[in-house]
């Protein structure tokens, strides 16, 4: 992929991701697995453009990744964004997907663990998502684990989301980002967020309140060579789900889950769509709008980011 001197054919980075690269603007990566499959057409292509904009707004450059007909790209056309909400044939793709898609000429959305390997080796710092994967809930059977974790301990990119999916184990996932080593940041909270609702009732720690404090943090943190951070923002007052139906909700998705016989990467875009479903669509409001203002606040850190970059370290 990445050649000794320079980028390979089938690693292709926009004309304005590059330039914004190399001219110290701020970028910020976004996934396309949820446009793929984490929501459902229309409004996965109306989000995935929102979160551009949103990202142009606090004056940095979006680059949505995936991998298309075999080639990563970093940086997509509305036509690529187009065909990847049609969704209908298109791969989900973790990190350890990327190098068999390459090989096959394949086509996948990428998950936060594809994002942002792709996003080290393009030189991005920071990436957007709405909740990063985690641990099951039954992993204790299952071993369901989220390569998302492993994958931002590793790296060096900060992650910007409203936590971990509400259909996760939210404590478990808590424990294991800590065992993980990966430094987790309230941004303007002082709990861990659960996605679709602001309240988990699990508390943090570390919390800041400004985009320069955020991008102090995501700094030091790659100083240190240490992964993420990760930077967790909750939804939307207003389009928050009150906890405790949501609960009842996901509690039906999961059962539902079992005696379908979900598993695999199946497991987090069925219980997306179960969830969906039982609220009328309210949760896809919610992951909508949490999306957005992710993408918006990691496009003012990724702005702050390029304003610091090259400066000696006090
Ligand atoms: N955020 C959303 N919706 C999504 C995802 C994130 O609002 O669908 C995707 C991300 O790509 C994340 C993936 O990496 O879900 C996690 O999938 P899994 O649990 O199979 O690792
Ligand atoms: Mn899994």
């Amino acid at each position: 992929m990445r050649t000794e001197g320079g980028m390979a054919h089938n690693f292709i980075v926009s004309p304005q991701v590059k330039d914004a690269l190399a001219s110290g603007t701020g970028v910020v990566a976004l996934e396309s697995s949820v446009i793929a499959h984490g929501l459902p057409a229309p409004v996965n292509r109306e989000a995935a453009l929102e979160m551009e904009q949103a990202v142009r707004a606090a004056g940095a450059v979006p680059a949505t990744i995936a991998v298309i007909d075999g080639s990563v790209r970093v940086g997509l056309s509305a036509s690529a964004i187009d065909s990847l909400s049609r969704g209908e044939g298109i791969g989900k793709a973790g990190a350890r997907d990327v190098p068999f898609l390459v090989a096959t000429k394949g086509t996948a959305g990428t998950t936060v663990s594809a994002t942002i390997r792709i996003a080290a080796l393009a030189g991005i710092r920071i990436v957007a998502t709405g909740g990063i994967g985690g641990v099951h809930r039954g992993a204790e059977n299952t071993f369901d684990v989220s390569a998302d974790l492993r994958e931002i301990s590793r790296t060096s990119v900060a992650v910007v989301s409203s936590g971990a999916k509400s259909v996760l184990d939210l404590p478990k996932t808590l424990e294991m980002l800590e065992s993980l080593g990966v430094p987790v940041v309230g941004f303007r909270t002082g709990e861990f967020p659960a996605f679709y609702s602001a309240r988990s009732g699990l508390h943090l720690e570390q919390r800041v309140q400004t985009p320069i404090e955020a991008a102090a943090v995501v700094r030091e943190s790659h100083a240190l060579g240490l992964g993420g951070p990760l930077i967790v923002q909750p939804v939307p007052e207003d389009k928050g789900l009150d906890p405790a139906w949501l609960e009842e909700t996901i509690g039906e998705a999961l059962l539902y889950a079992e005696r379908e016989g979900i598993r695999g990467n199946a497991v987090t875009p069925f219980l997306l769509r179960a969830v969906a479903e039982a609220t009328g669509g309210a949760s896809i409001e919610a992951n909508r709008a949490l999306l957005v203002a992710n993408a918006r606040t990691a496009g003012e850190i990724a702005v702050e980011l390029a304003a610091t970059a090259g400066l000696p370290r006090s």
